[in-house]
C-alpha cells in the first residue's frame, strides 16, 4: 500500500515463492486469498501459479483437502517439491505464511512431514478505539500510533483497504480475532451493537479474507441505554430476551461474529453489582444470548475499587481480581471466558503473574497482555516485551501446567496499532505485535527466535551488521526500561492521567490503589500474610512461600511484596538504595549505547524508517535522564544515603 510501511510482509519476503511454480488445490474464500497472495508474488517476480491445474512440475503445492475450519496444516518437502496441506481454509493460509517465513529455506533440501497447529484457539487483539474522539482519552485510549484504523469522522472508514492490509499482517503472525472498539464503551460506541452494527459488519468483511473474526465491546447497560428498559438486571427475563434479540440481529449482519467483550463494574463501567448479582450471573446472561450462534463472551476480571482511601492500608488492589472471581469458579457458562490481565495490577514493567491464573480450574481463562505501551514508554521508547510475556506464559502457578496452557480461553493483547504509516508509531514496536501473535500460536516459543524471525522478515536480505544491530537494540530493551523507571517491582511512579514520564508520588495520595509507601527508612508494599495485606497467600505453593518472605522473594519483585529498609541487602549483594542508583545510571547509559547502535545503521535502513526511530531515540534519552534524575534525587533526599560511587544526584 502506498505510503504505508509493509512491516513484516515486504514484497521481497515473497520472492522465494514468486519466482517459482505453485499449484493451489481446493476452493473456498480463504483459498482465494491464498491464490491472490501467490498470484501477486508471481506477477512481481515472474513465477507461475495454477489453480486446480493439471499435474505438472511444481515447486510448491498448497492443497486444501477438506471444507472445515481447522487452522492446522502439514508441511513437507521431498523430490524437489514443497507441499502444504490443510483440511480447513485457515490452515492453508497459515501454511502459506509458514512458507513465507521460511523463505528460500522452504525450497531447499528435504523436510519430513511436520504438523503445525496453534496451541491456543483464540489469538485476539483488543482495540481500545473510540468511534467518536473522546475529550480526554482521544480516539484510541492509550493509543500511541495515530488515530483508529477502523473509525474515522465518527464512522467506520469508507475505504477499508488499510483494514484489509492489517488483517493480512495479523494473519501472517497468527492472530485470528479482533475486538474493534474500546472496552470503555461510551455513548456513540454503545450503538455499534444495534443500529450501527452495519459498520461493524463492514469491518468484519474486510478482515474475513484473512481468517479474522470481529468481536465487539458492549456495555452491560445496553438494555437500558439502547433498549429503553428500566433495568439491565441480568436475571430479569425481559433483559435476557433483549440480549437474545439484539444478538440474533448481530448474527444476521455478521454470521461469523466472534462475540462480546465486557468491562463491567470496573473503573466506572456499569455491571451486575448494581443489581446485587455476581459477575457469573452477568457474564452468563450475555453468554446465553450468544450460545445459539456459537459466540463467546469475554468477561474481564479487571474489577477493583478505584476509589479507595490511600490512608486505608488493608485494602490491596492486587488482591481484588482473585477475591472477586475465585469464589465464582465453576459458575461461568461454557461460552463465557474470563479475561485476566497477566499481572494483578495493571501492565507495569514488572509484576508477578496474577494468582487468579491457576486458581480457577473450572473456568475458561484468557490472559490479557498489553502491546500498546501505556506504562512501557508509549512507543516513544524502545521496549520489546517478548521476554516479559514469555516469562509470564512459562510461569507455572504450581507444579503442573504453565500459564500458556492454562489460558484455554486464549491469549489477548491490547493492540498497539493505529493509522500511523508505520502502524505502531515507533517502527520497532512492530516487533511487539509480531511477537504477541507468534506467542499466542505457541506460548512456549523462544522469544529470541521470534525476534530474529521478525528481523529477517521485516528486513529481508539484511546484512549481518543490520541483523546484529537490530537484535542488540531490541533484545535488552525491556530490561533497560525497567532499570531507569520504577525499581524492583514497585510499579507506577508515573505522571497521573497520561502515564508518561516520572512522578514518584504522582499516585501516592490518590484513590487508585497504586502506592509505594516510601518514607525516610524504606520502601515497598507489605503483601505478606504474616504482617501485610495477605496477597502472597493467594498463590499456591511453592509461590505463596517464596513470596511470603523477603529472604526468598526474587529481587525483581521485592518491593511488590515487601516493605524493606533502604539498607536491605538484595540477593545481588547490593543494598536496595544502591541498586536504585546503579540501575538508573546504567539504564540511561544503555539507552545512549542503543542510540549509537541505531545511528550506525543509517546506511542500511530506509531513510524514513531510520529517521523516525532516530527521532524517538532522542526523546527516549531525554525521558530516561528525567526518570534517572527524579528517581535518584527523590531517594537520596528521602533516605539521606549517598551514592557509593559519588555520582551526580540532584
Ligand atoms: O490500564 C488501564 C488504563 C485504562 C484502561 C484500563 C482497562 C480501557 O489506564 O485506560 O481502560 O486499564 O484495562 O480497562
Amino acid at each position: 500500500m502506498q505510503g504505508v510501511d509493509p512491516a513484516w510482509l515486504p514484497d521481497e519476503a515473497y520472492r522465494p515463492i514468486g519466482t517459482r511454480r505453485t499449484l493451489i488445490r481446493g476452493s473456498g474464500p480463504l483459498v482465494e486469498t491464498v491464490h491472490g497472495e501467490v498470484t501477486q508474488a508471481c506477477v512481481r517476480f515472474g513465477g507461475s501459479v495454477s489453480f486446480d491445474g493439471p499435474a505438472g512440475p511444481y515447486d510448491l503445492v498448497l492443497e486444501l483437502t477438506g471444507d472445515g475450519s481447522s487452522e492446522a496444516f502439514t508441511f513437507e518437502r521431498g523430490d524437489g517439491r514443497t507441499t502444504v496441506t490443510a483440511s480447513g481454509g485457515p490452515g492453508l493460509l497459515y501454511g502459506l505464511f509458514h512458507v513465507v517465513r521460511l523463505g528460500e529455506a522452504a525450497f531447499r533440501g528435504s523436510y519430513e512431514r511436520e504438523e503445525h497447529r496453534p496451541e491456543l484457539a483464540l489469538r485476539m487483539l483488543d482495540h481500545w478505539d473510540n468511534v467518536a474522539v473522546h475529550p480526554v482519552m482521544g480516539q484510541v485510549e492509550r493509543g500511541y500510533a495515530g488515530g483508529s484504523l477502523f473509525w474515522q469522522d465518527e464512522r467506520a472508514r469508507g475505504d477499508l483497504e488499510r483494514v484489509r492490509a492489517y488483517g493480512r499482517l495479523l494473519a501472517a503472525c497468527g492472530i485470528n480475532a479482533v475486538a474493534v472498539n474500546n472496552v470503555n464503551v461510551h455513548g456513540t460506541e454503545a450503538r455499534l451493537l444495534t443500529d450501527r452494527i452495519g459498520e461493524v459488519a463492514d469491518i468484519a468483511g474486510a478482515l474475513r479474507p484473512y481468517g479474522i473474526r470481529a468481536h465487539l465491546s458492549v456495555t452491560f447497560a445496553a438494555p437500558v441505554v439502547l433498549g429503553g428498559l428500566e433495568t439491565a438486571d441480568p436475571l430479569d427475563a425481559g433483559v435476557r430476551e433483549w440480549w437474545a434479540e439484539a444478538t440474533a440481529r448481530v448474527y444476521e449482519a455478521i454470521p461469523d461474529f466472534g462475540g462480546y467483550v465486557v468491562k463491567a463494574d470496573s473503573e466506572g463501567q456499569p455491571g451486575p453489582f448494581a443489581y446485587g448479582h455476581s459477575h457469573a450471573d452477568g457474564a452468563n446472561a450475555l453468554a446465553a444470548a450468544l450460545a445459539p450462534h456459537g459466540g463467546i463472551v469475554h468477561w474481564r476480571a479487571f474489577v477493583y475499587n478505584h476509589r479507595q482511601d490511600w490512608r486505608d492500608r488493608r485494602t490491596d488492589r492486587a488482591r481484588a481480581a482473585y477475591d472477586h472471581f475465585v469464589p465464582l469458579d465453576g459458575e461461568f457458562a461454557s461460552n463465557a471466558v474470563l479475561q485476566v490481565k497477566h499481572g494483578p495490577m495493571d501492565f507495569q514493567v514488572r509484576e508477578p503473574v496474577s494468582p487468579l491464573i491457576g486458581a480457577m480450574p473450572r473456568t475458561r481463562l484468557a490472559v490479557e497482555l498489553q502491546a500498546t505501551q501505556e506504562y512501557t514508554g508509549q512507543q516513544r521508547h524502545v521496549c520489546w516485551l517478548g521476554p516479559m510475556w514469555s516469562g509470564a506464559l512459562r510461569f507455572r502457578p504450581e507444579e503442573g501446567s504453565p500459564v500458556g496452557e492454562l489460558a484455554r480461553g486464549g491469549l489477548v493483547a491490547v493492540s498497539n496499532v493505529g493509522d500511523d504509516p508505520f502502524w505502531t508509531g515507533h517502527p520497532l514496536a512492530q516487533a511487539n505485535l509480531y511477537t504477541f501473535g507468534r506467542l499466542a500460536w505457541q506460548p512456549d516459543a523462544d522469544p529470541d527466535a521470534v525476534l530474529d524471525e521478525w528481523i529477517r522478515l521485516t528486513f529481508p536480505d539484511a546484512p549481518q551488521r543490520l541483523i546484529t544491530g537490530l537484535h542488540a537494540v531490541l533484545d535488552g530493551s525491556w530490561a533497560t526500561y525497567e532499570k531507569y523507571t520504577a525499581p524492583l517491582g514497585v510499579g507506577f511512579m508515573v505522571q497521573p492521567g497520561h502515564h508518561y514520564g516520572p512522578s514518584v508520588d504522582g499516585y501516592e495520595y490518590s484513590p487508585w490503589g497504586t502506592y509505594h509507601f516510601a518514607d525516610r527508612d524504606g520502601i515497598g508494599v507489605d503483601r505478606s500474610v504474616a504482617s501485610g495485606t495477605g496477597y502472597a497467600g493467594q498463590y499456591a505453593k511453592p509461590w505463596a512461600e517464596v513470596y511470603e518472605s523477603s529472604e526468598t522473594c526474587p529481587d525483581e519483585l521485592l518491593l511488590f511484596f515487601h516493605h524493606v529498609p533502604y539498607g536491605h541487602v538484595l540477593k545481588s549483594g547490593k543494598t536496595v538504595i544502591q541498586h536504585i542508583y546503579d540501575t538508573h545510571f546504567e539504564g540511561v547509559a544503555e539507552v545512549e549505547e542503543a542510540r549509537e547502535v541505531w545511528a550506525s545503521l543509517t546506511d542500511l535502513v530506509d531513510p524514513a524508517r531510520h529517521a523516525r526511530v532516530a527521532e524517538r531515540y532522542e526523546e527516549q534519552l531525554r525521558s530516561a535522564r528525567e526518570w534517572r534524575d527524579q528517581i535518584n534525587s527523590y531517594f537520596l533526599r528521602k533516605s539521606g544515603v549517598p551514592d557509593a560511587h559519588g555520582r551526580r544526584i540532584y
